[in-house]
């Protein structure tokens, strides 16, 4: 269901169905729960085999006589989309192909999306008579602003990777020919750098939607605190002093 390499602080996590552009049935979710679950690496990166990111749900695993969406998204894509909030280190999605439905918001979940130009972003829900899920309805207005993310929504149309990034959906497009090796450099300097204030960052990022700007300030405070007694901080200082690069843990 998923490819796992790991090397260098980099785990990266193929999604591969390529036959069906990488949709997610049970399986493929569980497996990818468990590796986001469980890693220890500084960096995660998601991407997908073939032409394909994800084409979110796979419609061949549901019949809409039967089944219970409320139940699978509660207990299946919720905790999914939770992982990736909540992992300790930097979550980039490589998106090498459409993503579609769960598959676009599975994507625009993660810390940092780099796209191929030819990549597509497609909120395809309303094609099939559902409303935005896998967090999308609230991830997308606060990426894009209310105006695009309806449109978008509303009119399910293809955003093309480069209006996703000129838009501020994705932090960036790349073309076709680098992009396999421009996630990885970015991966790998992530990987390489000071993970206890690469982590924070998430953290504070992530909670600032829900916080004041002086509840922002105080948890800018406690975090620094924790980040200036680290050995990454006094490395780095030290390095600038001495005109090196510095060595972070
Ligand atoms: O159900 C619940 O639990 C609730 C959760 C819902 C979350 C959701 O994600 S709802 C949205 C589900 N996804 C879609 O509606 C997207 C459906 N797919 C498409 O619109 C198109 O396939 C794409 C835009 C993604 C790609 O188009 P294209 O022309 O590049 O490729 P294609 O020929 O349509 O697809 C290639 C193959 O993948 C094809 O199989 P075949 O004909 O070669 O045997 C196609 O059937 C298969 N495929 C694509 N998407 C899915 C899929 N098979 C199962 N499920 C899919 N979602």
């Amino acid at each position: 269901m998923i490819r796992i390499e790991e090397a260098g602080g980099v785990l990266v996590l193929t999604l591969n169905r390529p036959q069906v552009m990488n949709a997610l049935n049970a399986p493929l979710r569980r497996a990818l729960l468990e590796a986001i679950t469980g890693a220890t690496a500084r960096v995660i990166v998601l991407t997908g085999a073939g032409r394909g990111f994800c084409a979110g749900q796979d419609l061949a695993e549901v019949d809409p006589a039967t089944v219970d969406l409320e139940a699978v998204l509660r207990e299946e894509y919720e905790p999914l989309i939770r992982a990736i909030a909540e992992a300790p280190m930097p979550v980039i999605a490589a998106v090498n192909g459409v993503a579609a439905g769960a598959g676009a918001n599975l994507a625009l979940a993660c810390d940092v999306v780099i796209a191929a130009e030819s990549a597509k972003f497609v909120q395809a829900f309303a094609r099939i008579g559902l409303v935005p899920d896998a967090g999308g309805s609230w991830l997308l207005p606060r990426q894009i602003g209310m105006a695009r993310a309806m449109g978008a929504m509303l009119f399910a149309e293809a955003v093309p990777a480069r209006q996703a990034a000129d838009w501020g959906m994705i932090y960036e497009a790349v073309p076709d020919a680098d992009f396999a090796g421009h996630w990885r450099g970015r991966a790998e300097s992530l990987a390489r750098g000071p993970a206890l204030a690469l982590g924070a960052t998430k953290r504070l990022l992530r909670g600032s939607f829900g916080r004041s700007l002086a509840e922002q300030m105080a948890a800018e405070a406690a975090a620094q605190a924790i980040c200036g007694a680290d050995g990454d901080f006094r490395e780095a200082v030290a390095a600038f002093l001495d005109k090196r690069v510095p060595v972070f843990r």
